[in-house]
Parts: structure tokens; C-alpha cells; sequence
């Protein structure tokens, strides 16, 4: 058989397009691909959610892949354990509490699982503005990964969403794009996105999973940026608290248990 080149184009731009027409309204708009928006991601789809997720970078994972200063294992606790189980992870225990997983067996089996519950990855585009209306964010405005990074003069497409997730890491991206535009109150003691403290792993543990709920009507915090967002310290490369929070937040947005 023949193989065509114009034939290999026309089957990307159309199913790519096609993908993307079809995910310009979701329920859920997740911004970031890293563990605790990947275990979001699978949770909310899994369970009947039309989710996408939006990454700026060409690679999903985050701060997983690495696991501790490009050292690829990561740490997980006993409550997290089951999580990693579920996706068919191999645990190892370490000491009591303390179980090891490979960084990236742990990355491409969460992936693999939101892909496949139903949940589409748009990677290599940058989530820069939200879509707002009178007191609540309605959707995403989207860009992609090299017109932001080469500073082209390009104007943004957008995403219509029921929910938003910000799961952006330490950076809080979304949230500080609607604190410095759409004059929007956080859901912290003043109203105002508290700021990432230094390391204090058992705290910030706790805290993750604590500080993941709706933040202003309609945006949800998980993972790292739900830390940053209210005060809470880091807690370097044990990663239970990211998956409690990525099943957490899938919880709130669906209102029961999963
Ligand atoms: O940083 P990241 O892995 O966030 P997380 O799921 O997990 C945090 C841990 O990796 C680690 C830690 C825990 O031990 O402290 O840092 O909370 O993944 C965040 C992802 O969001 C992408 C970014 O490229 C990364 O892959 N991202 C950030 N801003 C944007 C974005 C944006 N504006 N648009 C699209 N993607």
C-alpha cells in the first residue's frame, strides 16, 4: 500500500480539529498537567464529566517526572497508597508511611487512565485569561505554547467551562490572572491569594488536601496552587498530598464520593 503524505496531514488537522471543536465546551476546564490535575482529569471523567485539560508544556507530568531533584521516584504516605494502586502503580515500601514509586511508571499510568476514561489533553497551549461575567469565571481564553513564548501579536481563542480547576503548580496562574483582571474575591481570609511559604512536608501534606475546594465561583484549586493560594507552605517531592487533592477536587466539583 501507498503511503500519502497529504493524505497522513489531512487525517491530523481534521481529527486534532475535530477534537477541539468538540472540547470548546466542557464541563470541566482543568489548567495544568500535572498529578493533581491528571487524577482530577481521570476521576471526573471516569465518572460521566466532559473534562479537558489545557498544558502549556509539550510534556504532561509537571513536577512528577522528576521526582526529587531529577532523581525519578517519588514518595508516597499510607493514605495516598491506594490511589497509586488503583492506577495499577507499583508500590514499594520504604519504612512505615514511606513508599516508593517510579516517577515515571506513576506520570504515563495516570495519564494513560484520564486519557482513557475520556478526558482530552490539549498540550503545548497556555491558559492566559479567563472568560468572565458578573461574579463568576465561565470558561477559559487560550493560547498557544510558542506564540506566548516567542511574545507574537496574536489574539487568544476560548473555552467555554461549567468548572474550572487551576492546577497550575506554585505559580497559581489562573488565579492571579482574575485577582489582577476581573476584581473577583478569593475564598481565603481577606479575600486575596495568600502566597507559597518555605517547606514543612507534614503540614503542607494536610494542608493540600485541606485548602482544594472553590476559591471564587466556578474556579476550584487542587494540587500545589491550592497551597499557594492559601498560605500553605511546600512540601518538596512526596506527592501523596497532589493525588488526594486531584480525587478531592473531582469530589467537590461532582458533589459525591468517588
Ligand atoms: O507543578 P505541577 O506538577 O502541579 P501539581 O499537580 O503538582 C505539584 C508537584 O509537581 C510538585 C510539588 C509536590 O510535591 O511541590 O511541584 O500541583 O504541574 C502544573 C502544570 O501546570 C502547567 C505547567 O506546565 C505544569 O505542567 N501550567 C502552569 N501554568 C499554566 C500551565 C498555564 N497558564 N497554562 C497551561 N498550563
Amino acid at each position: 500500500m501507498e503511503l500519502n503524505e497529504i493524505t497522513i496531514t489531512r487525517a491530523i488537522i481534521e481529527r486534532y480539529f475535530n477534537k477541539l471543536l468538540d472540547y470548546a465546551d466542557v464541563d470541566t476546564a482543568i489548567v495544568g498537567a500535572g498529578p493533581a490535575g491528571l487524577v482530577a482529569a481521570y476521576y471526573l471523567a471516569k465518572n460521566g464529566n466532559k473534562v479537558a485539560i489545557f498544558e502549556r508544556k509539550l510534556s504532561i507530568g509537571g513536577g512528577m517526572w522528576g521526582g526529587g531533584m531529577m532523581f525519578n521516584e517519588i514518595v508516597v504516605q499510607d493514605e495516598a497508597r491506594d490511589i497509586l494502586e488503583q492506577f495499577g502503580i507499583t508500590t514499594t515500601k520504604y519504612q512505615e508511611n514511606y513508599y516508593t514509586a517510579d516517577a515515571v511508571e506513576s506520570v504515563t499510568s495516570i495519564c494513560s487512565a484520564a486519557c482513557r476514561a475520556g478526558a482530552k489533553i490539549f498540550n503545548c497551549v497556555s491558559v492566559e485569561d479567563v472568560i468572565i461575567r458578573e461574579g463568576s469565571v465561565n470558561g477559559l481564553v487560550i493560547t498557544w505554547s510558542p506564540v506566548e513564548m516567542a511574545g507574537l501579536h496574536v489574539d487568544p481563542l476560548t473555552i467555554g467551562a461549567k468548572k474550572v480547576i487551576d492546577s497550575t503548580g506554585h505559580d497559581m496562574e489562573v488565579l492571579h490572572v482574575i485577582e489582577r483582571k476581573a476584581d473577583m474575591k478569593m475564598n481565603t481570609p481577606d479575600g486575596k491569594l495568600q502566597g507559597e511559604r518555605s517547606m514543612w512536608a507534614e503540614k503542607a501534606e494536610k494542608l493540600t488536601i485541606e485548602n482544594t475546594r472553590e476559591i471564587c465561583k466556578n474556579v476550584y484549586v487542587a494540587g500545589m496552587s491550592a497551597n499557594a493560594a492559601f498560605g500553605g507552605p511546600r512540601m518538596g517531592p512526596i506527592f501523596g498530598g497532589m493525588l488526594l487533592s486531584g480525587k478531592k477536587v473531582a469530589e467537590s466539583i461532582l458533589g459525591k464520593s468517588v
